[in-house]
């Protein structure tokens, strides 16, 4: 079996990009890795795959992946990956985006793509802040932490992003963290193999920016920290609300069946390229 480094580095644009822009102890990087990893798995090949993304740390992975590969504006992956796939439905279309991206700028994009169903699948890198930009709150900052742009404490609650795209209607939604990394590889695989919106929500780490401003450690505490904070699925619906406080649920969380978006489109098209296959059978009998 191929050793886990030498598929990372099939997947890599070394020459091209690295050094890269994460921090030592990133979180991203992880995601990364168990993208790939979850991406070799189901045996797809690079021209195979479209990789989407907006502006963010989170967003700089395409840059050096070796699939079909767009770096576009910030907050709006999901549009750019919408056209891409509805161009060339045989694409597998991820799109990799911080909370920031998704969530704030790219909000809309982001609840009206799972309300359609709309086949992409979206990896949500979620560090509770801004980290390119200099720390400040996004919309999954939780409530009394501090960012560059709240320095007195969060006020706004927070968006849960996975209850966000279940209610949009979104067909499969899953949570993992980057310290369960080979669960995490797992559910991504899940998650590209199934037609329709997925959403694959990453708890990860911005040591510097977050960590940093809410004394909360090191990239290594940070990490340990999902360790001890997270409930598997499968526990967590014998537990009650009381003894969830504090903690949050990794695993599979949402899956449901309905049509896709590509799917409906494509009807559409074959029944007026059958309406006119008719049209011309009778132009050609009259005439
Ligand atoms: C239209 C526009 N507004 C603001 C910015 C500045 N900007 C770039 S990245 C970013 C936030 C990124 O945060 P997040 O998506 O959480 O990603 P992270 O860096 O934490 O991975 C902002 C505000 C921009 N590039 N374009």
């Amino acid at each position: 079996m191929e050793q886990q480094s030498n598929i990372t580095h099939k997947y890599l644009r070394p020459k091209k990009k690295f050094p890269n822009v994460w921090c030592p102890g990133c979180g991203i990087g992880i995601a990364m890795g168990a993208m790939i990893r979850a991406i070799d798995g189901l045996g797809l090949q690079k021209d195979d795959v479209a990789i989407v993304s907006g502006i963010g740390c989170t967003a700089r992975i395409p840059v050096y992946l070796d699939f079909n590969t767009l770096h576009t504006t910030h907050g709006r992956p999901i549009a750019f990956a919408t056209g891409v796939k509805l161009a060339n439905p045989k694409l597998k279309v991820i799109v990799v985006s911080g909370d920031g991206d998704l969530l704030a700028i790219g909000g809309n994009h982001f609840i009206h793509a799972a309300r359609r169903n709309m086949d992409i699948t979206v990896i949500l890198v979620n560090n509770y802040i801004y980290g390119m930009t200099g720390g400040q709150y996004s919309p999954t900052t939780p409530v009394t932490k501090l960012a560059s742009t709240a320095p007195y404490g969060m006020i706004e609650q927070s968006f849960d992003p996975a209850a966000l795209a279940k209610a949009s209607g979104a067909t499969f939604v899953a949570r993992g963290t980057v310290y369960h990394a080979t669960q995490l590889s797992r559910l991504m695989a899940q998650a590209i193999e199934r037609p329709g919106f997925s959403l694959v929500e990453v708890i990860s780490n911005c040591h510097t920016q977050y960590g940093r401003m809410n004394r909360e450690g090191s990239a290594v505490k940070m990490i340990l920290w999902q360790k001890e904070h997270a409930v598997p699925a499968t526990v967590a619906s014998k537990m009650t609300p009381e003894q969830l406080e504090g903690k949050f649920v990794i695993g599979v969380l949402h899956e449901a069946q309905k049509p896709g978006y590509v799917e409906e489109y494509q009807k559409i098209i074959d029944r007026f390229r059958a309406a006119d296959e008719e049209k011309l059978g009778e132009v050609v009998v009259s005439g």
